[in-house]
């Protein structure tokens, strides 16, 4: 019969993977305790609040708090399972930062009882889980750890990666088919006891290198194809022909679906998971390689566009719209948005820029050190320029298009106003 979890659950990491399955687990009946290490951060959650912004999110936090399923703890409390959701950035030489992980399997270690199941859901690099399992290893010689051959282990350790799409969280999180790759096929097993509570979709079970190679691969497609739609951006604003219709006619095709373009590739996941990829198999992974250069050097090319634009005005003054890495999220960090403001602010000092995103309430850090730089409603920042540079398409963007643009110099680099 297949299994499902039963017991008390831990997840390590309340970001915007953890804090979610958090409450995807809570209202499923099972005492989930959360644990991060910022304290502001358990202080929120154990209000009932979300410290960030994820649509449906704050009502499940808040309810599931409520209810007494879901608290928060900076400490790693005795557990039944562990879910580890902590940050897996790169370092300066793009490899993978795994001291979070690290520091989570220390944490979970002088835990462990036997029967316990242990996931990593942080995006890793192949081999990770392995490591999990021996870092745990080391510090309790005393418990069998899972080693492929052997039937019989006392801690079950397994890599089921998030999938889920900022600004989607809460519907994803039930409806995308989860991977779950185990140490051995029993660890797979238990572990996806924990994601039948509240998965619709599939679960489909593997080993722990698949597992972990599948999550970076997904990324790695979506990266390589933003870096077609972006290419072929730049190859049609030199040939003076429309993106956007050439787009629009090429996906007539059935077996066509171009991605938009955009001001470049922002986030904590696409732009890096790749790379994790490509140190992995440096000689071999050229394809990879070049998508993240060409979404990479996407900003500069947007910024030196604007740059040509403002240099047939005397005294410009330019609007530049959205901060946040992409539409209708408040995350800000990791954003070609602000890498596009920057580059301009720099190469123009004395032309006026105005900024403005409906989720950005304060000057991003970044953009601090630029005297020539202004948070401005859009209404006004609009009302107000010469340029107007639309860098993330937020919902009411979109609607300036009827009534504010006339008479202006449009960038529109997400082809929202067409
Ligand atoms: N972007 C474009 N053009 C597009 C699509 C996206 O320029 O056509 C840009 C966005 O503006 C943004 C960046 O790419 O700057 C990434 O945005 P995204 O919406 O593609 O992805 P993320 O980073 O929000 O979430 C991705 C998702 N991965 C895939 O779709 C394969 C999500 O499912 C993962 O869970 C997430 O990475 C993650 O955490 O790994």
């Amino acid at each position: 019969m297949t299994e499902v979890f039963k017991g008390r659950l831990a997840i390590l990491g309340m970001g915007y993977i953890g804090l979610p399955t958090a409450v995807a687990i809570a209202t499923r009946g099972i005492d989930v305790i959360g644990v991060d290490i910022n304290p502001a951060t358990v202080a929120a959650i154990s209000r009932g609040e979300v410290p960030f912004v994820e649509p449906d999110l704050a009502v499940a936090v808040s309810g599931a708090v409520a209810m007494g399923r879901l608290t928060a703890t900076t400490q790693t409390p005795e557990a039944d399972a562990f879910i580890i959701a902590v940050p897996t950035p790169f370092n300066e030489d793009r490899t993978a930062n795994l001291s979070y992980v690290k520091a989570a399997a220390e944490q979970i270690a002088p835990r462990l009882k036997p029967g316990n199941i242990v996931v990593l859901e942080s995006t890793s690099p192949p081999g990770t889980t392995e490591k999990v399992g021996k870092w745990i290893g080391a510090l309790r010689p005393d418990l069998r750890m899972p080693r492929n051959g052997d039937a019989i282990a006392d801690v079950f350790v397994a890599h089921c990666p998030e999938r889920v799409l900022p600004g989607r969280i809460m519907i994803e999180m039930v409806t995308n088919d989860r991977v779950v790759g185990g140490l051995t096929p029993r660890c797979a097993e238990k572990a996806a006891s924990i994601y039948r509570l509240f998965a619709q979709g599939e679960i489909l079970l593997t080993d722990a290198e698949s597992a972990e190679m599948a999550k970076l691969s997904e990324n790695a497609y979506r990266d390589v194809n933003i870096a077609f739609a972006n290419e072929l951006s730049m190859i049609c604003e030199s040939l003076h022909i429309d993106i956007w219709e050439v787009i629009r006619l090429a996906n007539r095709h059935p077996r066509v679906g171009i991605l938009s373009p955009g001001p470049g590739v922002g986030g904590h996941c696409i732009p890096v998971d790749p790379w994790f990829i490509v140190s992995a198999a440096p000689e071999l992974a050229r394809l990879i390689r070049t998508a993240r250069d060409v979404n990479d050097r996407r900003p500069h090319d947007v910024a030196e566009q604007v740059v040509a634009k403002a240099e047939r005005f005397r005294s410009p003054t330019i609007a530049c719209l959205g901060l946040t890495f992409k539409a209708n999220v408040d995350d800000a960090r990791e954003s070609p948005a602000i890498e596009v403001v920057s580059l301009i602010a720099k190469a123009l000092p004395e032309v006026e820029i105005l900024v403005a995103d409906p989720y950005v309430p304060t000057m991003p850090e970044l953009l601090k050190g630029y005297g020539n730089l202004r948070l401005e409603n859009a209404h006004e920042a609009v009302e107000r320029a010469d340029i107007v540079v639309l860098l993330v398409e937020h919902e009411p963007f979109r609607a300036l298009r009827h009534t504010r643009l006339g008479g202006k110099v449009i960038y529109d680099t997400r082809g929202a106003w067409r």
